[in-house]
């Protein structure tokens, strides 16, 4: 889509302020490798420099002072990050320099950029969707496996190959319900009723697909939160040090010991679970322990996932324990840990915990104490993460803007899969999928609007 663009000269630091080795400035724009020039004493002047060059020299002020010593890597349009001519200065990476370093180009006349400015004329450029763009800012912020590894497949363009595949598909339907508008005044069919609704239908299952692999996308993303909860001294606090192997929470025999709930986020097998221990669940006086109560029932009711503990050695608690079980947000997704199991006589644990609960309910026994159980704990949260066809690919849904393109993609066509079931014009048909395809289209930025492009990039780092 043709678009204002501007190709003024922009610089910012495109390393984290801090103390390090290098820091990196980065320059881009039509004036780019001039600019720096101006300000570059090496062996040769960089405005001859080929693309892809890197060059040893010193940097100086417009007064001619020495500011750093520097290599300057020079790119040639379009084959650089923006698609522009650029330079990357790396200069000694304290805070002072690398301002000083900033400062000294933005003084011969080159602007700050923007946030996302870099990567926004990558897109503007053609050298890059939207969803690519985006997949820049994900690589950046995966904190697991899983997630760095969707946000490479969308950066290598496999998740907008797979939208345009599926465009491609809509638009041939299209065109098939708009050849036969063509010859309708003729009676002439090209295609039985039921075909074109079994191809609506196929496409209508493929996006359903992706839009429930949001669901997942987003546990690669953000990680499953667990409330950790159940009775006063049944072992919550022993468990959440268990699963975080470190002593975090503190750990007393007094029922109560609990008050504030905790947090702390752990990374099992790729996938981050922020834990949360909170206080025994009972009837108090104590205003402390009210308010602690509260929080552990609030923590609960946020949570993805219930990690309800229970006493395995005291039978009349496990009973009270049990009916937590209602207040789980999610059936499907509560996990019994039977504690303590290393005070019980294996004889009682074989015939008298494990057909306590419902079946649906995943159990595990487990001593916070001697560490027995605590990687089969592991695997059951594990488990609560459920998988689905999308996962080997990589190609999971984890931007919840794609994700509401695809629900309005899908809306359209089941209106369109309606009206070629009902015998209705063929033009409404053709209308609603032109509206998927281009639904499918603002996915990857080929419908945008300023507003929209501003509110991606605004959240990017300054200098991405
Ligand atoms: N033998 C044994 N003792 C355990 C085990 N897990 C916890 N305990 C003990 O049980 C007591 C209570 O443990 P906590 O982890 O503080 O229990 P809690 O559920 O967090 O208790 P509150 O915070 O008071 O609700 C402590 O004395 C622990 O040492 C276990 O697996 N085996
Ligand atoms: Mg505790």
């Amino acid at each position: 889509m043709a678009r204002v663009y501007h190709d003024d000269t922009i610089v910012a630091r495109a390393t984290p302020l801090g103390e390090g080795a290098l820091a990196v400035i980065r320059v881009s724009g039509s004036n780019a490798i001039a600019a720096v020039d101006v300000l570059f004493r090496g062996k040769s002047s960089l405005s001859e420099a080929a693309g892809y060059t890197a060059h040893y020299g010193r940097l100086i002020n417009l007064k001619g002072d020495h500011i750093d010593e520097i290599i300057a890597t020079v790119f040639r349009k379009p084959l650089s990050y923006t698609g522009e001519d650029s330079v990357e200065i790396s200069c000694h990476g304290g805070i002072y320099i690398s301002q000083l370093v900033l400062d000294t180009i933005v003084s011969s006349g080159v602007r700050q950029a923007e946030p996302g400015e870099f990567t926004k004329r990558a897109f503007l450029n053609g050298r890059i969707d939207l969803s690519q763009a985006e997949a820049v800012a994900g690589l950046i912020s995966a904190r697991s496996e899983a997630s760095r590894r969707i946000s490479l497949n969308q950066l290598e363009g496999k998740f907008s190959q797979k939208i345009a595949e599926i465009r491609g598909r809509l638009l041939d339907v299209c065109s098939l319900i708009e050849l036969e508008l063509d010859f309708s005044e003729e009676g002439i069919a090209l295609l039985p009723r039921e075909e074109v609704l079994g191809l609506i239908n196929l496409l209508q299952n493929e996006i359903e697909q992706m839009i429930d692999s949001y669901r997942v996308g987003k546990i690669y993303r953000d990680g499953l939160s667990v409330a950790i909860v159940g009775k006063p001294n049944a072992g919550k606090s022993s468990i959440f040090n268990a699963l975080l192997a470190e002593n975090r929470a503190i750990v007393t025999d007094i029922p109560g010991t609990t008050r504030d709930s905790l947090e702390e986020n752990v990374l099992i097998d790729g996938i981050w679970f922020r834990l949360h221990d909170t206080a025994g669940l009972r009837e108090t006086n104590d205003p402390a322990e009210i308010e602690g109560v509260a929080r552990a029932r609030s923590a609960l009711k946020m949570a993805d996932v219930m990690l309800l503990v229970v006493d395995s050695f005291l039978e009349r608690e496990r009973e009270g324990t049990l009916a937590l079980l209602e207040e789980a947000q999610r059936p499907d997704r509560v996990i019994v840990a039977y504690n303590k199991i290393d005070l019980c006589e294996p004889k009682r644990i074989e015939t008298g915990l494990l057909k306590m609960i419902a079946s649906h309910v995943d159990e595990v026994l487990v001593s916070a104490k001697t560490g027995f159980g605590v990687s089969t704990l592991r695997q059951k949260l594990l488990s609560m993460v459920a998988n689905d066809g999308l996962e080997a690919s990589g190609l999971q849904v984890m931007n919840v803007r794609h994700r509401d393109a695809l629900c309005r993609a899908l809306t359209a066509l089941k209106s369109a899969f309606n009206t070629v079931e009902n015998g209705v014009s063929g033009e409404f048909a053709a209308l609603d999928i032109r509206m998927a395809i281009d639904s499918l289209a603002e996915i990857v930025g080929e419908i945008s609007s300023d507003e929209l492009l501003n509110n991606i990039f605004g959240k990017f780092c300054i200098g991405k």
